[in-house]
């Protein structure tokens, strides 16, 4: 395999400062005529090199000449050229309708859409498709007017016109250079959402929202988050926005959540449409989330771009950063900061862990688009979040304006960053910066030391970054950790919060003034992105949980008593589940905290989070434990769950914080009722689908059945099905609930499922609802005779013929068979080398399945 190396880049040597593009589009064929100005990089004879995938140029001239001396090497076109300065017309054709993999230009539901990010712009023309060259663009499309009414570009509209055959045609030009992975276009049937937003110095802003017209009134919720994100980037980060109008269209088939295209977003249609009969509170989260990081993408993406894919993450964990800021903003921080954590332990944590561990500026690639990662994107936004930390808010806003002054228009590194952040600060962040290249979780562990009756408590901490993949040997890093001291008989806390930066292998650091027995508080908000071995006992986890003033504390508190005692569980088949329960109850009791909190307090620490705690993986003695668990926090405090499901009765649907944390609460109680087998509870469940006003409520309750055996149980999947029959994004929750399922029979049902009439691997949403799904499921997935295994390794082979991204975003379940017993391993493996062996297989899936083989 071709292996891209950080160490080998070098500047372009050709630039583009114009860009002219003229399309002829057609779904079967599209002609592509395109005229750049290119200007040759300093003193050097190299050739001009245009990248090509999929296409062949049926002309090519130079200063308006017909050449034939130019040559393809791979699929790159190469033209010799003398001057300086050159003309260069290239032509070729496309073929939208036959575009499986959704780079480039592609056709879906009808109309034409592309998507460019990282390399599909030279599947619609050639061209240097590459971050670091910027250009100025002006496109022209011509198309069907009845089947194409809607011709959408970057920038601002220039002109339209009509043509003879029911042809037309639209000219956009966009003012700002950028890099050839921004390019858009749509063309379709599509009707608008419109709003103005005005900016702080008073420009009008123009906004749409395009949607298939049976959609529109399922845009409001997207259109509204657009107007708070402009808002909120000004006042937080002082940016506005920069055209005058800005478009955002809705797609079904997209493999990813959305894109920033410089005025000309375009979604996954799950993304944006929402109502209260089909989505749920989460979607309405991810909807606004979405759309802001997009919108903020303008400034952190399209102004100040990226100079080569390697510094991918300087877009996106500080684009990240910003959305998280954003929707912390909108509801509780708290939450918001617990739901963060989460999936970063969910998604980042294990990728750490395992043979896909890259740095968060990786050093090498085969296929770029498999670094789209939770690492470059989750833990990217953890490293800015630690600098804020460490600058702290005046010093880290500066650090930002300099960074947008100085950067704007050019194609920067991360370096680039980190060396703003210093130099508006005065902080040295030289050891910090192992953060970047230094791949893997690091380990703290903590202990205190109190001599009863003395007054000074003695905080032991040590950090070790563990081997990953290419980086056997690690060197300390810098490690913000907030602390603070609790009175373990008074129950006041001891000490200010203070911030260590742990940044030597071991550190002893002495708290003067401590009384009484303290209780350690560490790694408070979550102020690094560390797992943290400690030997707190119990009783002083449920202490914290009841009295930290921090409340991801208290929440982690919680988690680390439940952790522990699942761990116990899992491997000794039984645990004492008096302390849970007892935390769990004065957490329900707690008249000051609010729903929200309360809901995301109480629940269970997943099945993989359980296992990524052990040495070897044995997903039915995890199940077993947890199940156990669960019953006996739902029988024991069953009381408790009734009052808290009655407590808060199905009201109209309004999206709120406060009515979000009552829905939630609810649906926590009604999952701790079904686990107690009381004979009303699945009555309960379908009263609840049935009565719903809103798609939280009803997923919440169908979810609750489908895990169950109730008679109720298919009656439920019927009815959804029936209701939502021709909503493809509900009909996602369907495949999706089942795929998740806690029940015997998953990796069957999933095996039928994909058998399915409405199951489609051509449709990137529906293969994760599916495919996706049941690879979280750790019980279903790693059932001991393989059949999993065998049906993701046969989906994903089918799939990469279609879409090889999506294909390996896949994949990751496969890796982890180091984690599995010698049985389970071996059968991973088989279908890993299954997959390796498969003839034509794409770069994206050889490079995923190849590396988990090592
Ligand atoms: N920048 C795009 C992601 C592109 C993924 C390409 N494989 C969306 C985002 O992060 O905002
Ligand atoms: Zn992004």
């Amino acid at each position: 395999p071709v292996v891209i190396l950080r160490e080998d880049y070098r500047p372009p040597a050709w630039l583009v400062p114009e860009t002219r593009l003229v399309f002829d589009l057609d779904a079967h064929a599209t002609r592509v005529h395109a005229i750049l100005s290119v200007t040759r990089n300093g003193d050097h004879g190299e050739p001009l090199r245009l990248d090509g995938a999929g296409q062949t140029p049926l002309s090519v001239t130079v200063d308006g000449i017909a050449i034939d001396d130019w040559r393809l090497e791979g699929e790159q076109l190469v033209i010799p050229l003398s001057g300086g300065q050159h003309r260069v017309e290239t032509e070729v054709e496309i073929a939208p309708d036959r575009n499986t993999q959704l780079m480039g230009l592609y056709a879906s539901g009808g109309n034409l859409c592309t998507q460019c990010e990282a390399e599909g712009f030279r599947r619609i023309t050639y061209f240097p498709d590459r971050p670091d060259v910027l250009s100025r663009y002006a496109v022209r499309m011509t198309a069907d007017k009845a089947r194409y009414p809607v011709l959408l570009a970057n920038g601002d509209p220039i002109a339209t016109g009509d043509l003879d055959g029911g042809r037309h045609w639209a000219e956009w030009n966009d003012p700002f250079p950028k890099p050839s992975y921004l390019f858009a276009l749509v063309a379709g049937d599509l009707a608008v959402n419109r709003g103005t937003f005005t900016t702080r110095s008073g420009r009008e802003v123009a906004l749409g929202i395009w949607v298939r017209a049976a959609d529109l009134a399922k845009t409001d919720h997207a259109l509204h988050a657009l107007k708070l994100s402009m808002a909120w980037d000004e006042r937080v980060y002082g940016r506005e926005y920069d055209l005058d109008v800005f478009n955002i269209v809705a797609v079904d088939d997209f493999n990813f959540g959305a894109m920033e295209n410089k005025g000309l977003n375009i979604f996954n249609s799950r993304y944006i449409l929402a109502d209260a009969d089909t989505a749920t509170d989460h979607d309405y989260d991810g909807i606004a989330a979405v759309v802001a990081h997009e919108y903020f993408h303008n400034w952190s993406g399209n102004r100040i771009t990226c100079r080569d894919w390697f510094q991918l993450s300087l877009k996106e964990g500080f684009t990240v950063y910003r959305d998280q800021g954003f929707s912390a903003d909108q509801g509780s921080a708290a939450v918001k900061r617990i739901e963060d954590v989460r999936s970063l332990r969910a998604a980042q944590f294990p990728e750490d862990a395992g043979p896909l561990s890259h740095p968060v500026r990786p050093d090498a690639y085969q296929e770029i688009s498999n670094f789209y990662t939770a690492t470059i994107y989750n833990k990217g936004a953890e490293l800015i979040r630690m600098m804020a930390t460490i600058l702290g808010p005046a010093a880290f806003r500066a650090a930002t304006d300099l960074y947008f002054d100085r950067f704007d228009g050019t194609a920067a590194t991360c370096e680039d960053f980190v060396a703003c952040m210093e130099e508006a600060s005065g902080a040295d962040l030289s050891q910090f910066r192992l953060w970047y290249g230094q791949a893997g979780t690091p380990r703290v562990s903590a202990s205190i030391d109190h001599v009863a009756g003395g007054g000074r408590a003695t905080l032991r901490l040590a950090q070790r970054v563990p081997p990953t993949p290419g980086q056997p040997t690690k060197r300390p890093m810098v490690l913000p950790l907030k602390v603070r001291l609790f009175g373990a008989e008074t129950a006041t806390p001891l000490t200010d919060e203070r911030l260590i930066l742990l940044s030597d292998a071991d550190e002893t650091l002495v708290f003067e003034g401590v009384t009484e027995r303290p209780v350690l508080s560490i790694n408070r908000g979550f102020s690094a992105p560390v797992i943290v071995e400690s030997d707190r006992s119990a009783a002083d986890l449920a202490f914290l949980s009841a009295h930290d003033d921090d409340p991801f504390a208290r929440y982690e508190a919680m988690q680390q008593l439940m952790l522990d005692t699942l761990v116990a569980g899992a491997i000794e088949g039984r645990a004492d589940h008096d302390a849970v329960i007892a935390a769990v109850a004065h957490t329900l009791d707690d008249p000051d905290l609010d729903a929200a909190f309360v809901a995301e307090a109480v629940l269970l620490p997943s099945d993989a989070f359980v296992g990524d705690q052990l040495a070897l993986v044995d997903p039915d003695a995890i199940f077993r434990a947890r199940e156990a668990l669960r019953r006996d926090i739902g029988v024991q405090l069953q009381d408790r769950w009734r009052l808290a499901y009655d407590r808060a009765p199905a009201v109209p649907y309004v999206y709120s914080p406060t009515e979000k944390g009552k829905r939630r609460l609810r649906n926590v109680a009604l999952g701790y009722l079904a686990a107690t087998d009381a004979a009303d509870v699945a009555a309960l469940a379908f009263e609840q689908f049935r009565a719903a006003d809103n798609m939280t409520d009803r997923q919440a309750a169908l979810t609750t059945l489908v895990n169950g055996d109730a008679e109720e149980r298919q009656a439920a999947l019927d009815l959804f099905y029936a209701r939502y029959a021709d909503n493809a994004l509900v009909l996602d929750k369907w495949f999706q609930t089942q795929a998740l399922a806690t029940r015997d029979d998953t990796a069957a049902v999933v095996t039928r499922l994909a058998a399915h009439a409405d199951f489609s691997l051509a449709n990137p949403n529906r293969a994760r609802s599916l495919i996706g799904a049941f690879g979280v499921n750790q019980r279903a997935f790693h059932q001991a005779d393989g059949a999993g295994y065998r049906f993701l390794a046969d989906q994903l082979i089918a799939l990469d013929q279609l879409n090889p991204q999506t294909a390996a975003k896949l994949l990751p379940p496969l890796g982890r068979w180091r984690r599995f017993d010698q049985g389970r391993a071996a059968l991973m493996r088989a279908e890993l080398e299954r997959i390796v062996a498969t003839p034509g297989l794409s770069r994206d899936l050889f490079e995923q399945a190849s590396k988990s083989l090592e």
